[in-house]
């Protein structure tokens, strides 16, 4: 892309609105806007994002063994008065009435849609276990929108729903959800780590969130530190093993979110209690037959009597983690991408615009890379070398390419490492290939 043509409408001056870091960055690079009071329209620098993490998202839930779907935003009251939640919800719920005075309303979430389609197409015990899942928007009219993309009213959410014949396979499907959002967090870059939670509104007794540490985080956490010596990465499943002695790994430490802790029965000595703040990035809950029975969703057991499916619900807050990989991937110059969820891999700048070889040998290098397939930002605009700089540390691409007159001269570009800030030169030649391994 280059950028004399793309739409990245950055800010010199931070935005006074923006408490927190990860805000202000996203408002910096124009990756956002914001529309109403937690409300934001995704530029096109913060989309290539959204979609990166979408689809990190998506590969580790296909993994896992759910099936992706796609269901409305909007939803019919009438659902939820069958679950009983339509009055439960409250304020948070945005109620819409349509042209025929119907009640509808914007979804927060969507156990009551997925448990009615179940139930009108599945009937037997033989078509279990199944896990639906999607990528959509939610709508929650919070109290209090703030920080961004990260509570947000609007924001996108992946949202699994599994479905069992008895309470032992739904803790199997738990499970391979959990163990999902622990590689799904890692790929990212994220530290995340599951804790024992309260259900709130969604229900059931089983319940993890799964938290990254940051000073700027809602939550007060409590912790283990030995949690330093897991490594997610190193569990790679494959669907139908047995993921209990990998949870029962993680759940061994203690972790509990400040609604959960309790100072004076921590099991945990105080020296190796770790005490911080958190952002809540996936929250999974089993809750059994909650929504089945109410609303009836029940299949044949092999012995043909109905019996009530046991469901579970498995949310990762999508948008909400472009702004926590900001928060725990940035320093004073501006955003540092993780590889995993850049925009873009390399940011290359033309140091002598206005200079006919310098210009034609960046053009080259920008073709050889797309022809290798690297994701490239071309600053190709007629501005100052300074300027070039600072915006690319700003926007935090993984590594930056400088070509300048005298680097020309020498047949050599500039490769920065945007993590350490190491530079090295690079035969002019060799540097697209480099990019590419
Ligand atoms: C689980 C999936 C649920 O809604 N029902 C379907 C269950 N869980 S949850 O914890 O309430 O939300 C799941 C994740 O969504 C993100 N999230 C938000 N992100 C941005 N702004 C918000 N206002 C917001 N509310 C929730 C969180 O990451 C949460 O873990």
């Amino acid at each position: 892309m280059r950028l004399s043509r793309y739409f990245l409408p950055t800010l010199k001056e931070t935005p006074a609105e923006a408490q927190i870091a990860s805000h202000r960055l996203m408002l910096r690079t124009g990756m956002v806007r914001q529309g109403a009071a937690g409300i934001y329209s995704w530029l096109p620098l913060g989309l290539r994002v959204l979609k990166k993490i979408e689809a990190i998202v998506r590969e580790e839930q296909d993994k896992a063994g759910a099936i992706e779907m796609l269901m409305p935003t909007i939803q019919s009251s009438e659902l939820w008065e069958e679950s009983g939640r339509y009055e439960d919800y409250g304020k948070e719920m945005l109620r819409i009435e349509d042209r025929h005075g119907r009640h509808m309303l914007f979804g927060p979430t969507n156990e009551e849609m997925i448990t009615d389609i179940f139930r009108r197409e599945i009937k037997s015990y033989k078509d279990l276990p199944i896990n639906l899942y999607h990528i959509q928007w939610k709508f929650r009219d919070e109290i209090r929108p703030r920080f961004g993309v990260m509570r947000g009213r609007e924001f996108l959410m992946k949202d699994a729903y599994s479905f069992d014949l008895t309470p032992e396979d739904g803790v199997k499907s738990y499970n391979a959800m959990f163990v999902a959002y622990l590689r799904t967090f890692a790929r990212m870059g994220l530290k995340a780590i599951p804790m024992r939670a309260d259900t709130g509104p969604i229900g059931g007794d089983l319940s993890h969130e799964f938290i990254v540490l940051a000073d700027t985080g809602e939550s007060e956490v409590f912790f283990d530190k030995g949690f330093d010596k897991f490594d997610p990465l190193a569990v790679q499943p494959n669907f139908g093993d047995d993921l209990q002695p990998i949870v029962d790994q993680w759940t061994s430490l203690y972790a509990a979110t400040e609604e959960m802790h309790d100072d004076t029965n921590c099991p945990v000595s105080d020296d190796s209690l770790i005490k911080g703040r958190g952002v809540e990035i996936g929250h999974i809950f089993f809750f059994g037959d909650k929504y089945s029975k109410p609303m009836g969703a029940s299949v044949q057991n092999a012995e043909g009597k109905p019996v009530d499916v046991q469901m579970g619900s498995y949310g990762v807050g999508v948008s909400r983690l472009a702004g926590a990989i900001i928060e725990a991937s940035h320093d004073d110059n501006g955003i540092i991408w993780p590889e995993a969820v850049a925009p873009f891999k390399v940011g290359l700048m033309n140091l002598g615009p206005k200079d006919e070889n310098c210009t034609k040998t960046c053009d080259t290098i920008y073709e050889e890379l797309q022809e290798k397939g690297v994701e490239v930002l071309y600053d190709d605009r007629s501005v100052g070398a300074g300027a070039k700089f600072t915006n690319m540390d700003l926007i935090g691409l993984p590594w930056q390419i400088a070509l300048g007159k005298r680097g020309l001269e020498n047949g050599v570009a500039e490769l920065k490492n945007r993590v350490t800030g190491e530079k090295q030169e690079v035969a002019i030649n060799d540097i697209a290939s480099k990019l590419a391994s």
